[in-house]
């Protein structure tokens, strides 16, 4: 009952937690930054059975809208959702749609216009009277048939308006990401009381997942990543079928997806809950450089690029600190970015000429992989941005080496 109170309070929701009145905040803050029309092609439905229907997240991200074959055009002045015809033998299999003539569909979509999809060609066509500019997203094969019907029209990516907007992210979504990265830290320490010698990766990734799938989250965000000894080294190694042994380190990169949103979070623990010198040596070496980043992230910040970014602290702390076999710095084995933005899609779409901003959500994963050693470290968290630094959203999940010895195997 007090449930339903506040779904009444809060305006009728679309996805978990993310408003209709939201949603639509979102489009006409986009529409306000175009200079013509944008059309946006949502995922239709797949034959591919690995994996059930996931919406296009531009898509989501302007719509909540989750059910295929969708398209919406935006105008500064006009927003139109365009729906397929329903089709009784494909529903058959996957459940009732909606239809472009359900009287509903404003209501249950928040587009006050709704077509059906035999309308876009006519309903394209009138809002190119008023734009001399097409929005569309890159290598979309639908859109580039559309748009052979107005040659004359200037061509934009329609990716970086939206990354510009979703890039920003709302309480609403700080909160879903929060969620997410709270399974996902019960995931791990899940994880680490079962790791001990003779166990294959792929039990792990078992512990894993399932954590966050009874918690309801509905999918990983990204292939878990379970990499002991020589796969260590590997940096997206998901095949996750070794037998791990004491001595070695390995490295959970394993993160969920829950109500859309995604989170990212690595660990790298010793096998036999102890690490050997050089691991320890190495792991300090990592987390130094992660705390020197971290320490660093505030608005008006470079991720990467020339001069000054987050990138270049972590590089020259592990580059100035440690030595590899032949007596050579380590900052060659640091073999990747220091990080990402994070939101519905685990590596969200940004900017890349934008500093950081109070409400963005970051990782800082640096690593250091040495073949030679089988050794991989790699350390990442989950982090918001804040008007006077940063707040780690995966703070819960220890990252001190004593802490984490304590933890592992009991
Ligand atoms: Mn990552």
């Amino acid at each position: 009952m007090r449930l339903l109170l506040g779904l009444v309070l809060i305006g009728p929701l679309l996805a978990d937690g993310i408003t209709r009145d939201e949603y639509r905040t979102r489009r006409s803050e986009l529409r306000k930054s175009l200079d013509g029309l944008m059309v946006l092609f949502g995922a239709d439905e797949s034959e591919d059975l690995h994996t059930g229907f996931f919406q296009d997240t531009n898509f989501l991200y302007l719509s909540g809208w989750r059910e295929p074959g969708a398209v919406m055009m935006l105008t500064a002045k006009e927003e139109v959702l365009f729906l397929p015809p329903r089709n009784p033998r494909s529903e058959n299999f996957t459940g009732r749609k909606l239809g472009p003539d359900d009287s509903n569909a404003p209501e249950k979509t928040g587009f006050d216009k709704v077509l059906p999809r035999y309308a876009l060609e006519t309903t394209f066509l009138r809002l190119l009277e008023s734009s001399r500019r097409i929005y569309t997203m890159p290598r979309d094969e639908q859109a580039r048939k559309l748009r052979q019907l107005a040659m004359f029209h200037e061509d934009s990516s329609a990716a970086l308006p939206i990354a510009r907007l979703r890039m920003n992210k709302s309480p609403a979504e700080i909160d879903l990401i929060q969620k997410t990265t709270d399974a996902t830290v019960a995931a791990h320490l899940a994880a680490w009381k079962k790791i001990k010698p003779g166990l294959h990766e792929y039990e792990i990734g078992a512990v894993m997942t399932n954590v966050y799938f009874e918690r309801g989250c509905e999918r990983s965000a990204y292939a878990p990543i379970v990499g002991s000894g020589p796969n260590s080294v590997v940096l997206h190694y998901s095949s996750n079928h070794r037998r791990m042994d004491s001595g070695e380190v390995v490295v959970m990169d394993v993160g969920a997806e829950c109500s859309d949103y995604a989170t990212d979070v690595t660990r790298t623990v010793p096998v036999g809950g102890k690490f050997t010198p050089r691991q320890r040596e190495i792991y300090n070496i990592v987390l130094g450089a992660q705390k020197a980043a971290i320490a660093a992230i505030k608005p008006g910040v470079k991720m990467r690029g020339d001069g000054e970014s987050l990138q270049k602290i972590a590089y020259d702390y592990i580059n100035t600190h440690g030595k590899n076999r032949e007596g050579h710095p380590l900052g060659k084995y640091f073999t990747h970015g220091l990080g990402h933005h994070v939101g519905l899609d685990v590596h969200d779409p940004s900017d890349p000429d934008a500093t950081l901003k109070a409400g963005m959500v970051i990782t800082i994963e640096p690593g250091i992989y040495i073949l030679e050693e089988n050794i991989g470290v790699r350390i990442e968290d989950t982090i918001l941005v804040t008007e006077n630094g940063a707040k780690i959203l995966s703070g819960a999940l220890p990252r001190e080496p004593e802490e984490v010895e304590r933890l592992v195997g009991k």
